[in-house]
């Protein structure tokens, strides 16, 4: 079969040349028929060439005055007048030279196209040209340039305000798929946040006492859960677990442990494990899981209880030191408010991919980047209500919509942004509940069910350390 294929290709390729051969032979025959291009068809392309530009220039006018002015309504912003200041210089400084040169290309591509009679000119280099046309752009865009970074240092110099204005602060948190708005509580200052800190009654992986405490109690039942697993695990597969070592802590060591100082960053495998000795080695492996063998299932539990444990004390450094908490914080969903003519300080964060916060009425835009944070300040000049009257459409509202594409429901991932004066937004701002509310009501049990509250707070925590207590399956 395989020989049949081959042979067919072959064959193939060799029929192929032998046609181009017959094509070859046969076009020497036939009467030269070279195309030429008549002074008829340079006349038709060179008008052809008017037409297409003159309709191009024709297009873009009708174009802006279609909907130069309906894109956007007018800047809500004091910067974002300065931003729009500064696309439409950019827009005429280059729109003008592009005007001119397009023009001029196709003038000539008029005047010089072919005639019989006409003459080409040898014409080898300029000095002169060359110089102008490579300082007079270098000058105009400098110039550009320089304007462009000092709007943008503008925009962006946020240490003024926050010296000066007493700005409010607000966070945007993005992530798969929605945003919260974070209120700076009581303290006017926004609480501290750790990713590990992430769980089901905190989002945002906000630190608060109660919080560390509910997210140690969380990490502590998964230990425990995972520990079960683990004694199953290796009670099925028969796996010796050795008696004296302490499997899934190798930073405790000296507290129990034989091989103090051995390294434990090099997990290979070792088929030979010492589990038939029933007993650890006492330093020369390498691999504190070696008794693991090469299970799997095993091994997987005990990273996962290793990765619980890293983070339990990652917290617990951090509960340790002074932290801003998070508990006066309030935390809003699906439309926020600022006040009219007051400095907003934004702070963005995210939880999982980058997601970008655009608020296109502010001309503001916004990585939320994971791992960092970063900073947007502006001062909202327009209410909803008189942004309403200016485009006279009753329904107006401002956005904040995420501009990267972050994931299938990307689309769906804004919020409403209220913009009114500072009586209405102290109104609604006393009406948010704080963050603490919010994770007490999370967190309360229901009534009837107190079994629940008992193993989330356990008495002790000696869970992680314990070795299985499991024994060989035969
Ligand atoms: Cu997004």
């Amino acid at each position: 079969m395989d020989f049949l294929i081959l042979a067919i290709i072959i064959l193939a390729v060799v029929a192929i040349f032998q046609l181009l051969k017959i094509y070859e032979l046969s076009r020497e025959l036939r009467p030269d028929e070279a195309p030429v291009i008549t002074e008829a068809d340079s006349r038709m392309n060179a008008r052809l060439g008017i037409v297409f530009i003159i309709g191009f220039f024709t297009f873009i006018l009708w174009c802006i005055y279609k909907w130069g002015d309906k894109l956007l309504p007018e800047p809500a912003s004091k910067h974002g007048v300065e931003i729009d200041q500064l696309w439409d210089v950019t827009m005429v400084i280059i729109g003008i030279p592009f005007i001119i040169c397009n023009v001029l290309l196709f003038f000539f591509l008029n005047k010089y196209r072919y005639k019989k009679t006409n003459k080409a000119d040898f014409f080898a280099h300029s000095n002169k040209l060359e110089a102008i046309w490579t300082v007079v752009p270098a000058i105009v865009l400098s110039a550009l340039i320089i304007y462009g970074l000092r709007v943008w240092n503008d925009v962006t110099d946020h240490t003024s305000i926050s010296a000066n204005e007493n700005p409010v602060n607000i966070e945007l948190y993005a992530r798969q798929f929605d945003w919260t708005a974070r209120y700076a509580g009581a303290d006017k200052k926004l609480g501290d946040a750790n990713f590990q800190m992430i769980n089901g009654s905190n989002a945002l992986g906000l630190i608060t006492p109660e919080a560390i405490t509910d997210r140690l109690a969380e990490i502590t039942k998964d230990s425990v859960a995972l520990r079960a697993k683990l004694d199953e695990q290796v009670r099925l597969e028969g796996i010796i677990f050795p008696k004296k070592s302490k499997p899934v802590d190798p930073h405790a060591h000296g507290a129990a442990s034989h091989d103090a100082g051995a390294e434990h960053h090099t997990p290979a495998p070792n088929p030979e494990a010492h589990a038939k000795e029933g007993e650890h080695g006492g330093g020369h492996h390498e691999d504190p899981y070696a008794w693991a063998g090469n299970s799997k299932p095993v091994r997987a539990i005990v990273d996962e209880l290793e990765r619980l444990s890293r983070m339990k004390r990652s917290i617990e450094t951090f509960a340790k030191k002074r932290f801003t908490s998070s508990g006066d914080d309030l935390l809003v969903k699906g439309e926020f408010h600022l006040p009219v003519n007051k400095a907003v300080l934004f702070q963005f964060r995210a939880q999982d991919v980058i997601h970008s916060a655009y608020m296109p009425h502010f001309r503001v835009q916004m990585n939320a980047v994971p791992g960092m944070k970063t900073n947007f300040a502006f001062t909202p000049t327009i209410t909803t209500a008189q942004m309403r009257e200016k485009t006279k459409n009753p329904t107006f509202d401002y956005y904040l919509l995420c501009n990267k594409i972050c994931g299938n429901a990307h689309y769906n991932m804004k919020m409403v942004i209220v913009v009114e004066d500072q009586a209405s937004y102290d109104n609604w701002i006393k009406e948010q509940k704080t963050f603490a509310t919010q994770m007490a009501a999370l967190l309360a049990p229901p009534a009837a069910d107190s079994t629940i509250t008992q193993t989330l707070v356990p008495a002790t925590d000696t869970t992680m350390a314990k070795a299985p207590t499991a024994k060989p399956a035969k």
